[in-house]
């Protein structure tokens, strides 16, 4: 298994995005919200929230799948990233549990490729040096448990999370688990 093949850090927008699934960074009511939730439920249509509304809600660092409704996307997976505190009240670990939800419901729902948004680094304020590198670590942990995954995308919105989301790419570019 290459790493570097299947995972890549694309600057864009993630409703845009061809895959079976995106990712949602969304909060604990799964109502909708700003940031890239806000622009999720803009581009699915009010056929989202409806169904979010069954659910009850998404404890941080837990995920949830819907459809995708009017997206490109087959399948929306919610997860709830930590609101950033400093750093000492488990805000790292939960950043790793949202990723890591987030792949095993990918992978029990048949999902082929993946797209995510910078989890915690907007309103939620994670600082986006370490929440690159936990995304990365996560992802790559994941995929050496055994996966199906053959594509995971991580859509950076601007060019500051770019710089470090390929950046903790590049730090792994030389894994290759060979098998
Ligand atoms: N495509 C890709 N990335 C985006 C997009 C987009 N269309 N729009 C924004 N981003 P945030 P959080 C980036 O705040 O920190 C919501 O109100 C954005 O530039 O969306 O996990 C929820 O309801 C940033 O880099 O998510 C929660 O209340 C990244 O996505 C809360 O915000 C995440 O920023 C969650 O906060």
């Amino acid at each position: 298994m290459d790493i570097a093949k299947i995972i890549r850090v694309i600057k864009g927008d993630i409703v845009e995005q061809k895959v079976d699934a995106i990712v949602n960074a969304a909060n604990n009511s799964l109502q909708g919200g700003g940031g890239v939730d806000g622009a999720i439920h803009l581009a699915a249509g009010p056929k989202l929230v409806q169904e979010c509304r069954t659910l009850g809600g998404c404890p941080t660092g837990e995920a949830r799948i819907t459809k995708g409704y009017l997206l490109p996307a087959k399948w929306v997976i919610h997860t709830v990233g930590p609101v950033w505190k400093g750093g000492h009240f488990g805000e790292e670990e939960l950043l790793v549990a949202a990723y890591s939800n987030s792949l095993e419901l990918a992978e029990k729902c048949g999902i082929r490729s993946i797209a995510f948004p910078g989890i915690s680094i907007g309103a939620y304020g994670f600082p986006v040096d370490r929440a690159s590198y936990l995304a990365v670590a996560s992802i790559i942990e994941h995929l050496c448990r055994g996966s199906l995954l053959e594509e995971i995308r991580l859509i950076c919105f601007n060019e500051n999370a770019y710089h470090y989301y390929s950046g903790a790419l590049n730090k792994y570019a030389f894994v290759d688990t060979n098998d």
